[in-house]
């Protein structure tokens, strides 16, 4: 791990980083402390204050977000963490639930306390096993310490918490087919509005907010909002994992401020492996448009990666050199898409499964000469039709790799990519 400012993975190196005794030793569950003595609405505005945006993909305001929840009927209301990270190249929550569980369970502990919620879940991908069980002991541990549980550190606030563990589908990271896994039925998304906010699990008032955003949440209370506002840019503040894979001297996770450039957290990484070249890169795993060599001092803030013609997401850059055949890439991502694909709706269910049949006739040097535009039809049939988010981020690839690199389209109709790109210089460090 390296980082330019340390925060969320400050103890990751640490031995036994993952222990309850490691986390206090280095002020953990102060931030709990202080915000059971502070008014929940208090601690809603602080949070919006802040100007924390979602860290799973979106970016809308975490603050905002709790506050559209309904006033106190009464009746149950819950937090419910996204953690079934699951996009091709992200890699943050995972390392961070690994290295960290206690920065999770006490920002779940302060958002549950601050939206009046006794009742948290964390849902977690299925194939994590591992992470499952250090997620089961750290809650374990808190209980334990009366962090969570019954009267929370005597305060006579009760909260309990949840670990499930999913079946592997990556449509349950989509918030409302999550919620419907939770619930016990098949996972896929539902009619919005309503929001989760107002009818979420159980078809009650539920915030759902991913693993990063929620672990970001005790350093706001702990250090103040001012503290957390002077990072970043001016409407993507504080800090937060970006995740380096592919082509890069030293893969792994780098923390830094918002508004770092990619250039900055390439040279952080080694930068592209020894004698070879940047050909293009995700800002935010394989749903957001491709970039290039062009835009290597594109600014890693939302606005700014909008204004490139691509989205931050979930800041998993997975670097890409020119001994990489785009159209091999794209072919795997709507590999992807289309097994992902739930079905339930048309544009997604068969675009996929064109696009992968005319990407694997390209990628094998059969594809005719009408094909780039199929592709292109298709996907513009995909995009803005789609009933979840899923669709258009099959779209993606495929319209962003023609949009820089027809000509390696062009030559994919006659030569197999196999051909173009050998596999043993492409071969990952
Ligand atoms: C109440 C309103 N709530 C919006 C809430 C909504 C949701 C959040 C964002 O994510 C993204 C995609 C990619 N009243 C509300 C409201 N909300 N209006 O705000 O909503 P939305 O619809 O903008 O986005 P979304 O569909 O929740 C999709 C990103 O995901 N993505 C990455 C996915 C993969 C992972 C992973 O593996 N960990 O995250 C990739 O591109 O940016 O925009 O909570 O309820 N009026
Ligand atoms: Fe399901 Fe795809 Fe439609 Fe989303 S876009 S509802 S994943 S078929």
């Amino acid at each position: 791990m390296s980082a330019l400012a340390p925060i969320l993975s400050d103890i990751w190196d640490a031995p036994q980083s993952w222990k309850l005794s490691t986390y206090e030793s280095r002020h953990g569950y102060e931030g709990l402390r202080k915000a059971l003595e502070t008014d929940p609405a208090e601690l809603i505005t602080m949070v919006k204050d802040s100007g924390l945006r979602g860290r799973g993909g979106a970016g809308f305001p975490t603050g905002l977000k709790w506050s559209f929840l309904p006033k106190p009927d009464g009746g149950p209301r819950y937090l419910v963490v996204n953690a079934d990270e699951s996009e091709p190249g992200t890699c943050k929550d995972i390392p961070l639930m690994l290295a960290n569980p206690h920065s999770l369970i006490e920002g779940v502990a302060i958002t549950s306390f601050a939206i009046g919620s006794h009742h948290a879940f964390i849902y977690l991908r299925g194939e994590v096993v591992h992470v499952y069980r250090r997620l089961l002991a750290a809650v374990a541990e808190a209980r334990e310490a009366g962090l969570v549980g019954k009267d929370v550190l005597g305060t006579g606030y009760d909260l309990e918490i949840t670990v499930h563990a999913g079946a592997g589908a990556y449509i349950c990271g989509e918030e409302t087919a999550l919620l419907d896994s939770l619930e016990g039925r098949r996972g896929q998304p539902r009619l919005k509005p309503p929001f989760p906010a107002v009818a979420g699990l159980y078809a009650r008032p539920t915030v759902v907010n991913n693993v990063e955003s929620i672990a970001s949440v005790p350093g706001i209370i702990r250090h103040g909002v001012d503290w957390f506002a002077s990072m970043g840019t001016e409407k993507s503040k504080g800090h937060g994992l970006f995740s380096l894979s592919g082509h890069v001297t030293k893969p792994g996770q780098y923390e830094a401020p918002l508004g770092i450039t990619f250039r900055e957290l390439l040279d952080m990484a080694g930068g592209i492996r020894d004698g070879h070249r940047l050909k293009f890169w995700t800002p935010g795993g394989s749903s957001t448009p491709i970039l290039t060599d062009e835009h290597l001092d594109v600014v890693l803030d939302y606005e700014s990666v909008g204004a490139a013609g691509s989205m931050l997401a979930t800041r998993a850059l997975q670097v890409f050199d020119e001994t990489t055949s785009v159209v091999r890439c794209v072919t795997r991502w709507i590999d992807f898409y289309q097994h992902e694909s739930c079905g339930k709706c048309t544009p997604c269910r068969e675009g996929t499964f064109w696009l992968k049949q005319i990407l694997q006739r390209i990628e094998a040097g059969q594809g005719t000469e009408s094909d780039i535009d199929l592709l292109l039809d298709v996907a513009g049939n995909i995009e803005g039709r789609s009933f979840c988010a899923l669709g258009d981020a099959a779209a993606t690839p495929v319209k962003s790799a023609i949009t820089y690199f027809r000509d390696e389209f062009e030559q994919g109709l006659h030569t197999p990519a196999w051909e173009l790109f050998p596999y043993e210089a492409n071969a990952a460090i």
